[in-house]
């Protein structure tokens, strides 16, 4: 018996036809990993609870585990990001999922809460929502060893759990995905970085000529730097560390204080995964040039004030899809992308396939991986093993056709011994 509730059953076609063109470009998750799980089915027996985007690329994810042999159940990381047509068709195919576009915060929590209740033995987080409610809601499926060990997606879900570990409040074994490098690198980077057109999307709006304020200069932002100055945006970033402000400032970037360039940025895009990116106040809202564009790439909607944005508006018309002009007491008008939340899933279709299958080849293996060490795995932060790492990266190159060099013996005793110098 399937467990869901989605938005209607009845876009499952559409969904389908999400799900073919994602399988074409996932590659390595969709063929190569799939087709082994298939035949040795190292996941039989699990039940694995996913709280990831409801998007194609999670439903080729949530293909390949359940060809694996494990019991798959799948709730929305972001109310707003759930494609509703995917969830309906993953429903047909078995996959229990709980998610429908634009639920409540309340409802967000429900569908976490019926995906727990099946008890799981792996949790799949993107942003810890799901693992930090088993810790508050349903502790026993830790304490009985229900709960094996976990994975986590993304840059924010991993700075709270590193924060739990600290308080000595992680209580299950947790590896951080994101900081693999085929994560990392990839997903965030080009993911992220072209996630920017998210703004073209919302508003039809020319880059070229802008002034663009980039919040941050991570994986993500430093992705969303690149693009938009590839566009031809005068980009300016914003950053609290004094490394990535040097690293933006001798990749030409000019580098500022936030409120420095309220007055003179025409698009601001966060991902900083910090809150509060620009001020609270009033003060710093009468700053905002009229007719600026604001949005956010990160995880949760208060990098971007939207709470306090909306409360200082005197007036909120929806204009497009997603997007809304927000007039000011003074007149001044501003427009917010996706209500602050992830613009890059709100308004585009999330993060490209291409990307999505190293992110989730990684999180295939690593489901395997706490198969097989069930029995040694200890609560806290567990890196991603650096060979898993390394095959994912391998078996992307294999899927296009790129062929590398590999080490002589004589080169690899080179590089790992010290006596050959002058
Ligand atoms: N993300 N998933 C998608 N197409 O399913 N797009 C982006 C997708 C993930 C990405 O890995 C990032 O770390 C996270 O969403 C942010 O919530």
């Amino acid at each position: 018996m399937v467990n869901y509730k989605v938005a209607d059953e009845n876009l499952a076609e559409k969904g389908k036809e999400a799900l073919y063109v994602a399988e074409s470009k996932m590659p390595v998750t969709a063929d190569i990993i799939r087709e082994r799980f298939s035949k040795e089915k190292p996941l039989e027996g699990i039940t694995i609870a996913g709280c990831l985007h409801i998007t194609k690329e999670t439903g080729i994810l949530a293909r390949t585990l359940k060809a694996g042999g494990a019991e798959v159940y799948l709730c929305g990381s972001n109310p707003l990001s759930t494609q509703d047509d995917v969830a309906a068709a993953l429903v047909q195919e078995g996959i229990n999922v709980f998610a429908w576009h634009g639920n409540t915060d309340e409802e967000f929590y429900w569908c976490i809460r019926e995906c727990l209740k099946a008890k799981p033995n792996i949790l799949i987080d993107d942003g810890a929502d799901m693992i930090v409610t088993a810790h508050k809601e349903f502790p026993e499926l830790i304490e009985n060893g229900t709960i094996i060990a976990c994975q986590e997606e993304t840059t924010t879900g991993v700075k709270r759990f590193k924060a739990m570990d600290k308080q000595g409040k992680l209580r299950v074994p947790l590896f951080p995905v994101n900081d693999a490098r085929c994560k990392n690198q990839f997903d965030n980077e080009l993911g992220t970085g072209q996630g920017i057109v998210a703004a073209i999307y919302g508003m039809h709006v020319l880059f070229a000529g802008k002034n663009v304020v980039i919040a941050g200069f991570g994986h993500c932002s430093s992705g969303m730097a690149l693009r938009a100055r590839g566009l031809g945006a005068n980009v300016i970033v914003t950053e609290v560390d004094a490394i990535k402000a040097l690293q933006a400032k001798f990749a030409g970037y000019s580098v500022m204080p936030i409120e420095k360039t309220l007055p003179i940025a025409d698009i601001i895009l966060t991902a900083t995964g910090c809150k509060h990116v620009i001020s609270p106040s009033k003060e710093m809202f009468k700053k905002l040039k009229d007719g600026v564009i604001l949005g956010n790439l990160g995880h949760f909607d208060i990098e971007v004030p939207t709470k306090e944005l909306y409360e200082y508006a005197k007036e909120i018309k929806p204009l497009r899809q997603n997007v809304e002009e927000l007039v000011f007491p003074d007149g001044k008008r501003i427009y917010l992308l996706a209500k602050g939340r992830l613009a890059n899933l709100v308004l585009s279709e999330g993060h490209p396939a291409e990307v999505m299958d190293m992110s989730f080849g990684l999180q295939s293996l690593m489901s395997e991986f706490i198969v097989k060490n069930k029995n040694t795995l200890k609560p806290g932060m567990i890196d991603v093993p650096v060979d898993i790492d390394d095959r994912v990266g391998f078996l992307k190159l294999q899927a296009m056709g790129v062929e590398i060099d590999k080490l002589t013996e004589e080169q690899y005793n080179y590089i790992h011994g010290y006596e050959e110098g002058t």
